[in-house]
């Protein structure tokens, strides 16, 4: 009489389990960020490695020239691999990540623009992110 609760117990665990193993795979996470006059929006995203490739799309009808450009230190801290935007009215610029940090930029012409790239470590064994 008691094996049946334990076998649901068993089988919620696995449904959740493995529910959380569809995030911590290398599924590959494509987030878009529109370039606006002036904003980005989202502003934020927050993500995992799966690894995420962000792009940034100039959206149709811009008045300004735009670009995505991260914090130096964090360039050189990441070795190189954060690659600057060129500053352009239309086009898109696209970049994979694959490892856990946050990650800072803005549009040098004009410094209201700024935005985030949360990439946070996969906590599936402490229960899986939420994703506003
Ligand atoms: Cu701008």
């Amino acid at each position: 009489m008691r094996l049946l609760p334990r076998l649901l117990l068993i089988a919620v665990v696995v449904v959740v389990a493995s529910d959380c193993q569809a995030f911590s795979v290398s599924e590959p996470v494509v987030r878009i960020v529109l370039v606006k006059d002036n904003v980005f929006d989202p502003v934020v995203i927050n993500t995992v490695p799966a690894p995420t490739t962000v792009r940034w799309e100039w959206a149709p009808g811009n008045t300004y020239d735009h670009n995505v450009v991260f914090d130096s230190f964090q360039v050189a801290q990441a070795g190189g691999w954060l690659v600057n935007s060129p500053t352009q009215k239309v086009g898109i610029h696209e970049f994979q990540f694959g490892v856990a940090g946050v990650f800072e930029y803005r549009c040098t012409v004009h410094p209201e623009m700024t935005g985030t790239i949360n990439v946070r470590p996969n906590l599936c064994e402490n229960g899986c992110p939420i994703f506003p």
